[in-house]
């Protein structure tokens, strides 16, 4: 007999086959029990009928509680009014272990509860499909850009300076010294693009944000490519590219679960390039005839973000911040100083940002002064800097938070949902 993942049940109509899983819910009529299996890809009901099973078996599936594990065997059928379309007619029964009363009930519980019990909260069917699309999000950005041949080059997680400004460092001590928790690796994907011209780094990046949102973690994952003699148009066309790439492969590879999450396909479907522009200054003017107190000079805060995004069917740049808001590494705009060639991309239905990118300051003398410009120690920055000394050239980047794309793919009120152990203001358990 084969054992299979119910995943692939669809190729065993009318075979007997072994799942090993656990059992998700039970319902009982006297002479039929009805067992809801899930074995980590999927769930199946299967029916335990007492005349059609040995005693023992019949007592084992009476036995059963929540999140039992066990191994069940049976005859594949379909059933199109059945949880994945298929049922398994028992045949054989054994208890991997009893499982204790289960803290999770198919009740309504409170987000702090389930947040305690995040370990066992991810068997949940939601959060369940979350992690699945978060996965193919994974597999399609590495698809995405291996087919145009970028390089995948690792940034460090421990770094002697900060990127994002110093006030969201995560400080350590590195023996004597001191080290923070990477806020991007984007200075080192810089030094790698001079290497290898296209490349890309994916991993963890930590920001102690001190206020409580639904828009931040402490600890998110980040894409960021970056490629020598790409300018800001460039740069925009491929974020472009990217994200509908990544709607487009989450409606072909994950319909069961945004099925399972009631996302509305077509507002997914409508993600196509090209994207909305829209100048900051455009930005500004649009927001204060919105009710927006927002001046020129101020950054946008999520409010003013979710007021744009709603205007539009698809994704929206916004461009051209003031140089004064922005990290010291953007270059100005050469016609105008004061605004930067940089963008951030915000994802529609009002989940704002998820991109944020630009052109680097590629002069030696301009990237100094800016250094200077935001008390910024330059003998931590002597090796980027270097980068402009030999052979420096135009180059772009950005970097997509991963948290909120999955968010908004999946249609989720927070962050927390979408990273299998979110760490949040105050919460740093399970
Ligand atoms: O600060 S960013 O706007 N930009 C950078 O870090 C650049 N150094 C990236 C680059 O050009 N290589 O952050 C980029 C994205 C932002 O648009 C969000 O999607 C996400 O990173 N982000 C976050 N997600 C979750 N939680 C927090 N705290 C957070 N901060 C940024």
């Amino acid at each position: 007999m084969e054992r299979i993942y119910l995943k692939h049940v669809g190729r065993y109509v009318g075979s007997e086959v072994e799942i090993r899983g656990w059992l998700y819910n039970k319902r009982s009529s006297g002479k039929i029990i009805f067992l809801i299996i899930r074995d980590g890809t999927n769930l199946i009901q299967g029916v335990v009928v007492k005349s059609e099973v040995p005693a023992e078996v019949f007592e084992a599936a009476k036995r059963l509680t929540q999140e039992s594990s066990l191994i069940v065997r049976g005859v594949v059928r379909e059933e199109p009014r059945s949880i994945s379309g298929y049922e398994l007619s028992v045949t054989d029964l054994e208890i991997v272990q009893i499982a204790e009363e289960y803290p999770i009930t198919p009740k309504e519980h409170g987000v702090e509860y389930l947040l305690d019990r995040r370990h066992l909260w991810l068997r949940s069917r939601k959060q369940h499909a979350i992690m699945l699309v978060r996965n193919e999000l994974i597999k399609a950005t590495r698809k995405f850009f291996d087919e145009r041949d970028f390089v995948l080059i690792d940034a460090p997680i421990l770094t002697p300076a900060s990127v994002e400004g110093t006030t969201t460092l995560f400080e350590t001590d590195y023996f004597d010294d001191k080290a923070y928790l990477s806020q991007s690796g984007q200075l080192y994907m810089e030094a790698a693009a001079m290497a290898f011209g296209k490349v890309y780094c994916f991993g963890p990046t930590f920001r102690a944000e001190k206020s409580k949102t639904r828009r931040h973690l402490m600890e998110f994952w980040m894409i960021e490519p970056e490629m020598a003699f790409y300018d800001q148009e460039d740069n925009m066309k491929l974020q472009e590219e990217y994200v509908s790439y990544l709607v487009q492969h989450v409606l072909e590879h994950c319909r069961p679960q945004l099925e399972v999450l009631e996302r509305d396909i077509s507002k997914l479907e409508a993600v196509v390039p090209p994207f909305p522009r829209l100048s900051y200054d455009e930005a500004v003017e649009f927001l204060q005839q919105h009710g927006s107190d927002v001046q020129w000079g101020d950054d946008l805060g999520a409010p003013d973000e979710t007021i744009i995004s709603n205007q539009y069917d698809r994704p929206v740049f916004i461009y051209g911040f003031p140089t004064g808001i922005k990290a010291f590494y953007f270059k100005p705009d050469p016609t105008r100083p004061e605004i930067v060639l940089g963008s951030d991309l915000l994802a529609p239905e009002g989940y704002g940002e998820i991109i944020g990118g630009g052109e680097r300051i590629a002069d030696l003398d301009l990237l100094m002064q800016r250094i200077q410009e935001h008390n910024l120690p330059q003998e931590h920055y002597e090796w980027y800097l270097d980068l402009r000394r030999y052979g420096s050239v135009p180059h772009s980047g950005f970097g997509l938070g991963l948290e909120r794309t999955v968010a908004w793919i999946c249609g989720l009120a927070h962050l927390r949902e979408a990273i299998p152990f979110p760490r949040l203001l105050n919460r740093i358990y399970p």
